[in-house]
Parts: structure tokens; C-alpha cells; sequence
């Protein structure tokens, strides 16, 4: 009966294994545990590896689990394995135990919660752990250190100063190769300190191929899939305008009108929320329809509510929170009058809302049961409203039912993003909050300078 072989190509000790057995043309079956579909809980796996971890072997009546326990196996037990792989020699033989036993506790241990917790666990569905992935880079690195300056030093090519590779050479290159997965700079910060390191991979690649690369094409795979993702992914870069780095040179470049936000993708500039948020429903695949509609008519209407917005909603609000409460920390002076009017057109849109694009059944605009742009562009303008102090803040928007509850829809259907981005605010909230009851304290105390 053919040897039997339960892996999963994305576990490291599984693709040491099916290198192995294919390089030394052993004949065997590879038999796929999916561990993403949780295959190896399974009944019959159990009955195969009771601690349900891949990979493990059957050959005849004979069952056995760990990686290390398998090679050390499979080179005994099938011939025509070179020497090399597992010599004979007693002392050699010893030195490459010594060197596997040591890995459990140190590069595996490393490397495996290392790219778990920076790359992996959201697609594993478990959250990522920063303080896990800190740790485990430290154990990475040492155990890199140790590699480079203990068991390749000196001429050879593989560790312990072999010519040819052995099961360990293997088992540990297999482990260090899900680094792939990292991004760049983590990858180059981690693994370019070691050239020795980088040279015995290749080594081993070189020595095992082809097969080392089509046992690994799983990872290269899913290095693009996530290499794709991090390129979709934007960086903010912070304009501080309370410091004027709007009016920088540098953010010059970025938009003359020296304004945020603003983009750049490539080497494509743009400026203006709103044809913002429409490029990049069109630039980036993956965004639901829901948000910019490809139906003409409701994108129609979408691009409608969110030009009468700049006038309106947009000019009403932000007049009034700077007027009232926000001009002197971006050093203007506050406007009573200004505020005044203001509010009244702060007013005039809020009725607007209530009664033309909120009229109806739907949670959202237009009677969308799903936010669109325009729903995320102003229930972000309100937001700012959180700054007043609480009295005003419910005399505005306590008229109005249907605004407050989509305001609480919008921020439902975006968080815990949409609560993450609005942290900012809280904490001007609560400074603003204790600058008025100090106020209010001061000018209830009675007056040392009285001349009652
Ligand atoms: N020391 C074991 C480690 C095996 C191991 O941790 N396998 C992982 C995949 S890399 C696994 O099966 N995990 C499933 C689980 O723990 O639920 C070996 O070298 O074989």
C-alpha cells in the first residue's frame, strides 16, 4: 500500500514533508487536509492524528504525527534517500536533532505567530494581536541571529556546515519561507540583517527544485492575493491645519488649493470629497454597489443631494460650529452674527432632509436601504454638531426624528470604522465640554474685588 501523506500545502511542516518525499522520489499519496475548513477536527482525521494537527503519515499499519518524527522516518525507512538528508554518522545524526529539537521552541515559534498575527488571522477570521506579533518578532530575529552565526558558520552551505541538505536544512527553510506573506518592509527589516540566511534559503530552493517550488506555489499565490490587497490599501497622511500644514509647499503640490482631503494614487492628484469618494468607487474594485449605484437614475439622484449639499447642509453647519464654537483654535475670532445666520440656513437644510430625501420607509436617502455616498457625506458633516454643547446641540436636531435616526443608521452600517474615525471629535467634545463648565465655574464665584 502507498504511503499516505495528510497536509495542508499552507502548513510549513506539511510542505516539508511532500518536498521530502518528492525529491527522493518516494511514491505516495498526498492526501488534503483543509484546515481553513476546519477538515482536520474531522472524525476520520482524528482517527489518523489524534492531536488533529497535519501533517501525519500512514504507511501500511503504521501511523505517525510531527513533522520531524516523519522525516527522520521516511529517510530510514524508504531507500535510495541519500545519505545527506539524514546521515548515518552517529555525531552528524545527533547535531541535526539538535538542531530540529531546538526549532520547535525558537524559529517555528517565532515566524508562525509572527506572520499570523500581522498577516494571517484575518484570514483566519481571528482579530491581529500587535503586542503577540512584538513578542514573536523578537524570538524571530534571535532565532535568525542564532542560525546565521551559530549553524551557518564557516564555508558550508547549509547548516552545521553541510555540503548537501539535510531534514533539518529543510524543515527550517520551509518554516522561514512563510515570511513571503509579510510585506515588504517587515520582510526586508526582518530577514536582510541575515545574509547568510537569505543564501542558504536559495541554497535549499535550488537544491530541491522543482519540486520546492511547486510545493510553495500555495504561498507565492497568496503572497500576490495579499500583496494586491495592501496596494488597495490607502495611507492617511495627516495636514495638520491647526498648524497650517495646509498652506505647506509640500501639500501645494498635493492640491493648489490648499485644502483637505485630498488623494493621490499613482501619479494621480485630486481634490474635493465628493469626486473623491466617486473615483475611488470606480478606481477600486470590491466596493459594493450600494455606495455610487451604476443605476443612472439613483446615481443621478445620489450626485443631486450631494451638489445641493455644498450650500446648504455643508455651508450651514460648518458656519455655525466655527461661529460659535470652533473659530479661535484655527485662530478666527467667534461671529455671533455669522452664526445666526447660519443657523437659519443649518435649519432650512435639516427640514430639507426630514421631509424630501428622508420622507419615506428607507433608512438612508433617497429611501435607500443601504447608505450611498451622499448618506456617509453628510451624516459626516453633522457629526461636527457633537462639539456644541449638549443643550444647543439637541435644539438643533431634536426636531428632527428621521435625521437622528440616520444619523445613528449611517454609523451602524460603517462601524467600528465610522466610530475610529470620529474619536477625534469626542476628545474636542469633552475639552470643549470642561472649557465651558471652567467658564461657567469662574463666573459664578463671587468677585474678590467686590466693592459691595
Ligand atoms: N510540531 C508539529 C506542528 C504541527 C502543526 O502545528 N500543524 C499545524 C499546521 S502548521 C496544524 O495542524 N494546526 C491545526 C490546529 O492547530 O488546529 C509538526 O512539526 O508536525
Amino acid at each position: 500500500m502507498k504511503l499516505k501523506v495528510y497536509a495542508d500545502r499552507m502548513s510549513q511542516p506539511s510542505r516539508a514533508i511532500l518536498v521530502f518525499c518528492k525529491v527522493n522520489g518516494i511514491d505516495f499519496e498526498e492526501i488534503k487536509v483543509d484546515l481553513s475548513k476546519r477538515q482536520h477536527l474531522s472524525p476520520e482525521f482524528q482517527a489518523v492524528n489524534p492531536l488533529r494537527k497535519v501533517p501525519a503519515i500512514v504507511d501500511g499499519r503504521f501511523k505517525l504525527f510531527e513533522s520531524h518524527a516523519i522525516l527522520m522516518y521516511l529517510a530510514s525507512a524508504f531507500p535510495g534517500v541519500a545519505d545527506h538528508w539524514y546521515p548515518a554518522d552517529l555525531s552528524r545524526r545527533a547535531r541535526i536533532h539538535s538542531v530540529l529539537d531546538w526549532h520547535h521552541q525558537n524559529l517555528r515559534r517565532g515566524a508562525a505567530a509572527f506572520v499570523l498575527n500581522t498577516v494571517l488571522a484575518p484570514l483566519l477570521g481571528l482579530p491581529l494581536n500587535q503586542q503577540a506579533a512584538t513578542e514573536a518578532e523578537k524570538i524571530l530575529i534571535s532565532s535568525l541571529t542564532k542560525i546565521e552565526n551559530v549553524w551557518l558558520k564557516g564555508n558550508g552551505k547549509y547548516l552545521l556546515g553541510g555540503l548537501r541538505p539535510s531534514i533539518a536544512d529543510l524543515s527550517l527553510v520551509c518554516e522561514i519561507m512563510q515570511l513571503e506573506l509579510l510585506n515588504g518592509k517587515d520582510r526586508d527589516r526582518i530577514l536582510g540583517p541575515h545574509k547568510k540566511v537569505q543564501q542558504w534559503i536559495e541554497s535549499t530552493r535550488n537544491a530541491t527544485r522543482p519540486h520546492f517550488d511547486e510545493v510553495h506555489k500555495i504561498l507565492y499565490k497568496l503572497k500576490t492575493k495579499l500583496s494586491e490587497k495592501q496596494s488597495n490599501q490607502a495611507d492617511s497622511i495627516k495636514v495638520d491645519i491647526s498648524k497650517g500644514h495646509h498652506l505647506s509647499s509640500e501639500f501645494r503640490e498635493v492640491n493648489p488649493l490648499q485644502k483637505v482631503p485630498a488623494i493621490v494614487h499613482g501619479s494621480f492628484n485630486l481634490s474635493e470629497s465628493h469626486a473623491i469618494i466617486v473615483y475611488l468607487n470606480s478606481a477600486f474594485p470590491g466596493i459594493a454597489d450600494h455606495w455610487y449605484p451604476s443605476d443612472i437614475f439613483r446615481r443621478a439622484k445620489i450626485n443631486s443631494v450631494m451638489d445641493w449639499h455644498h450650500s446648504n447642509l455643508r455651508h450651514g453647519t460648518v458656519n455655525y460650529v466655527v461661529n460659535t464654537v470652533l473659530g479661535p483654535a484655527t485662530g478666527r475670532p467667534l461671529n455671533p452674527k455669522a452664526a445666526a445666520e447660519a443657523e437659519k440656513v443649518l435649519f432650512s437644510s435639516l427640514s430639507k432632509l426630514e421631509d424630501v430625501w428622508l420622507n419615506g420607509e428607507g433608512r438612508f436617502l433617497l429611501g435607500g436601504s443601504q447608505p450611498s455616498i451622499a448618506d456617509l457625506s453628510m451624516v459626516c458633516e453633522l457629526m461636527q454638531l457633537e462639539v456644541l454643547d449638549e443643550k444647543n446641540r439637541s435644539r438643533i436636531l431634536s426636531p428632527y426624528k428621521k435625521v437622528l435616526q440616520w444619523i445613528d443608521d449611517t454609523r451602524a452600517a460603517t462601524n467600528p470604522h465610522f466610530e475610529e474615525m470620529h474619536n477625534i471629535l469626542y476628545r474636542a467634545k469633552k475639552k470643549f465640554e470642561q472649557q465651558r463648565s471652567r467658564v461657567a465655574e469662574t463666573s459664578t464665584e463671587p468677585s474678590h474685588h467686590s466693592k459691595m
